[in-house]
């Protein structure tokens, strides 16, 4: 009878995760059964549509089917029902997994080899990579990683910060990688400040392009004002080998969205700053986990994951830079093992910023 308000009995799971072509089907039961029921897709009222959608109700089963999953079938789908007493609702993440639209690499020690054996340009005694981004975006923990993968054990050099809304990085610190025990491999990084909001906030933007340049000494702590010519510990007549050969900027997945057109635009003068030196430049696109929650349980999805595809998207969109130059990725930041799935997009990535610096470092004229 209909004298009660609604209410589900059984409720839907959190989360499905359905593979592109199949039947999606989400059932719940509910009592009474003189109900009126309707559909919401991301919290806005679904328009079912004829050999797409079936919504039934079965005695006390009711159930949306979604036929021939497909990416657009994604979202937050919510059902609810309702009668002249009151309402209830009951909701469900369906997350389409896509067709893999870019490969993983299948094998870590292939990569390591490839890495380790890499002959790099005689004219510098090693690559330098600088990363830049807003502040807490992962940079340390990049490298953090990145030394992991090379020690084969976690390291924690690269001071990484628990989150909070100021720089944890504030020297210019170089960071080798490899050790004497493990084999030292010819790739440095660079860690500066986190780019904030505001003009007299965070990282100063000429002092990224000094760094880019060779002008910043290692171990220079970043100062509320820029680095000038005047200071005599800047480096007046850089060589190549005091140089950046690649330009690392740093954008986390979970973040990208609200990131402030400022901090963004920071990050638009030091890229400019770097083609104008025709130096090379990729993105590395940190924190998947938190933005994809099969990513989180199954890294080695990064490529058949929606919601990736869109943040990498954005990350193209916002800085104006070619999807084939963004490497999504996580860091070691909670573990205390290492994963291969971590390892394998790292080191892909890694692998793409050596051939661009290597490359770089061999047609310039320095
Ligand atoms: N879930 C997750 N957390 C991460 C990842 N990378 C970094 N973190 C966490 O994010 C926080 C900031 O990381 P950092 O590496 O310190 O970031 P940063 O860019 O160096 O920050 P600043 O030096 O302060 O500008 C830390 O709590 C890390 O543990 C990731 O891939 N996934
Ligand atoms: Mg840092």
């Amino acid at each position: 009878m209909g004298n009660t308000a609604p209410e589900f009995k059984t409720h839907l799971p959190a989360q499905l995760i359905v593979r592109a072509g199949e039947r999606i089907v989400l059932k719940c039961e509910v009592n009474p059964t003189e109900i009126t029921a309707t559909v919401k897709k991301n919290d806005h009222e679904l328009k079912l549509v004829h050999g797409k959608h079936i919504l039934k109700q079965e005695v006390t089963l009711l159930s949306l089917e979604i036929l021939n999953a497909e990416e657009g079938d994604e979202g937050k789908y919510t059902l609810v029902v309702t009668n002249n007493k009151g309402s209830d609702s009951c909701s469900i993440m369906v997350i389409v997994e896509l067709k893999p639209w870019r490969a993983i690499p299948e094998s870590q020690d292939e990569m390591l080899n490839f890495l380790r054996n890499y002959e790099i340009c005689e004219k510098v005694p090693e690559l330098r990579f600088l990363l830049h981004g807003p502040v807490g975006a992962g940079k340390s923990s990049i490298i953090n990683t990145i030394k992991s993968i090379f020690e084969n054990r976690p390291y924690h050099l690269s001071l990484a910060s628990a989150a909070s809304g100021k720089s944890f990085t504030l020297e210019y610190h170089k960071f080798p990688i490899g050790s004497e025990l493990s084999g030292q491999v010819p790739f440095a990084f660079y860690d500066v400040m986190g780019l904030e909001e505001g003009k007299s906030h965070g990282m100063h933007t000429d002092d990224i392009i000094s760094a880019l340049k060779g002008h910043i000494p290692e171990d220079y702590e970043f100062q509320p004002h820029a680095m000038t010519k005047e200071d005599k510990r800047y480096i007046s007549d850089p060589t190549l080998r005091d140089m950046i050969h690649c330009l690392v900027s740093v954008l986390p997945a979970d973040k990208v969205t609200i990131m402030s057109n400022s901090v963004i635009d920071k990050m638009k003068t030091v890229r400019a700053a770097a083609s104008a030196l025709g130096m090379p430049q990729m993105v590395f696109m940190t924190k998947v986990d938190e933005a994809c929650p099969m990513i989180k349980n199954n890294l080695s999805k990064v490529y058949q994951s929606k919601k990736i595809k869109e943040k990498m998207h954005e990350c193209s969109n916002r800085l104006g830079v070619p999807m084939n130059c963004i490497f999504p990725m996580k860091n070691y930041h909670e573990e205390t093992v290492l994963s291969e799935s971590v390892n394998l997009l790292m080191l892909e990535a890694l692998k793409q910023i050596v051939i661009a610096a290597n490359d770089y470092v061999e047609k310039s004229s320095k």
